[in-house]
């Protein structure tokens, strides 16, 4: 079956002197070398089983990505914004609804899952093709040339995308603030680089796999090793093991976005703070209050809300919180990082009451919403018009049936339906409604 393989009769020289059991000089050992890549699982066809995964998922992950940015709404404050200098490419941001009030949680759950289930496809896909990435020689013409660089922007912006975004999730501090702006370009840079070749060769996967499926050869399959060695595996074992390394990480990541059991499997996605105890304070927290240096002597007595607008300043202590219409909205945790809570029971004023007492009575513009915290990147966000007339929008001061704990916001949070975490401000001190 292996000689079938070529179309030169004899093989080249350099092929029978390893055929012959010779020790391979230099040039033999090279990985540019004929004889270099051996197994035999190799093939257009397996490659095309995995490109067509990748096509899905790495599109989900772009779609899901870009979501995710314009859910913080970035043009609207620039608090809010992480890619100050996105120019164009923000050219499809939206205002971002607040409902289905899971929407963020599923986007966001989804594009970090999806990630860290790919990675054994991409790491796949790219041994597939790796002795492509050697060949000799490395540019034949101006077309090869132009190929082989969206070539390296493919490779290079895969692995860079996919190294960002788990650095991340495992070391938020490890890219202070630049993570954003990284990630963002990388996308656009990778993903056009995706859509070129993806555009070039999915025609040809699914032609491939229509005619024959995974095994046997393909005529003039540059991806074939021209000197296989002996199978140990079959392509369809090979897919099953990367299959089951997706299904591995699946099973110990997707976990943080449910309660019960399913979170203690998910050992492979940490965020910030400890594993929060039990009791209805007992979910998960990005920031503990010593973590960002809030303390008892800002939230304790002393504390109390500005509320400014066309009224003034209005200033409330927590006890004058609670004696306003307390209303109550069953809303998530939804981190950008891609854990979530289940819906917890939060109580407080509603946003658009606060807006009304701000001289605002009807149709509420947005609010920025300010921490006492006094230094770090999510201390301070700003709010959409259509945020602060949800009726489920809340300054909550408790949760559950109870007051806050200190490290989920006490003595008041904003919590808004369908938003990313990063505006739902913890320990907030004043909200400014209008001048956005
Ligand atoms: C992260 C995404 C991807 C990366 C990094 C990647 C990388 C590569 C590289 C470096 C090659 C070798 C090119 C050469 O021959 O010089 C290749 C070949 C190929 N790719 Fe991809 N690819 C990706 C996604 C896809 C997708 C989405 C599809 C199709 C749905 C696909 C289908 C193919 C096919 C069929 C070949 C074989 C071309 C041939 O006959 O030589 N790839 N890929
Ligand atoms: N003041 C302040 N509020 C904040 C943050 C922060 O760092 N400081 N982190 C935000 C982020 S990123 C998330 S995911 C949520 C997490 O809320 P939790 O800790 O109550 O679960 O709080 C948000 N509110
Ligand atoms: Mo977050």
């Amino acid at each position: 079956m292996g000689d079938s393989r070529r179309n030169s009769p004899t093989p080249p020289a350099s092929l029978s002197r390893l055929l012959s059991g010779r020790a391979a000089t230099l040039p033999e050992r090279l990985p540019s070398a004929p004889g270099f890549w051996r197994s035999p699982v190799r093939g257009v066809r397996f490659t095309a089983v995995l490109g067509l995964v990748l096509l899905v998922g790495i599109t989900l992950l772009f779609v899901t990505g870009l979501l995710s940015y314009a859910a913080y709404n970035p043009d609207l404050n620039p608090v809010n914004d992480k890619t100050p200098g996105k120019g164009l490419l923000g050219f499809y941001l939206f205002a971002w609804p607040t409902g289905p009030h899971w929407l963020y949680r599923l986007t966001q759950g989804l594009h970090v899952t999806v990630g860290i289930v790919l990675v054994p496809v991409l790491l796949a896909k790219l041994w597939s093709v790796v002795p492509r990435l050697f060949a000799l020689p490395p540019v034949r013409s101006l077309g090869h040339a132009l190929e082989r660089i969206s070539l390296l922007l493919l490779v290079g912006g895969a692995l860079f995308q996919f190294l960002t975004g788990l650095l991340n999730i495992q070391l938020e501090y490890l890219f202070p603030g630049s993570f954003y702006p990284l990630h963002f370009y990388g996308a656009w840079v990778f993903f056009a680089a995706f859509l070129a070749h993806a555009g070039l060769r999915a025609p040809q996967a699914v032609r491939v796999l229509r005619s024959g499926g995974l095994s046997g050869t393909v005529r003039g399959d540059r991806l074939e090793a021209p000197l296989p060695a002996a199978p140990t595996l079959s392509r369809r074992g090979a897919l099953a093991m990367v299959g089951a390394g997706s299904s591995v990480l699946l099973v110990t990541s997707a976990g943080r976005s449910f309660d019960g059991p399913l979170r203690r499997l998910a050992v492979l996605t940490p965020h910030g703070a400890a594993e929060p105890g039990s009791g209805p304070n007992g979910f998960q927290i990005n920031k503990t209050a010593a973590a960002v240096g809030v303390t008892t002597a800002d939230t304790g007595e002393g504390w109390w809300l500005t509320v400014s607008g066309p009224a003034g300043d209005l200033r409330f202590t927590r006890e004058q919180l609670l004696a306003m219409d307390q209303h109550s909205a069953a809303l998530p945790i939804a981190c950008v990082e891609g854990w979530s809570t289940s819906d917890q029971w939060w109580r407080g004023v509603r946003l658009r009451d606060l807006a009304a007492l701000a001289g605002y009575p009807d149709q509420p513009p947005g609010v920025l919403v300010e921490s006492v915290q006094r230094s770090g990147p999510f201390r301070r966000a700003a709010l959409r018009d259509n945020q602060v007339r949800d009726p489920r929008s809340l300054l909550a001061m408790r949760v559950n049936g109870e007051e806050l704990s200190p490290d989920h916001g006490y003595p008041a949070r904003i919590i808004v339906p369908a938003a990313p975490g990063v505006l739902n401000t913890k320990w907030v001190a004043r909200l400014t409604f209008g001048e956005l």
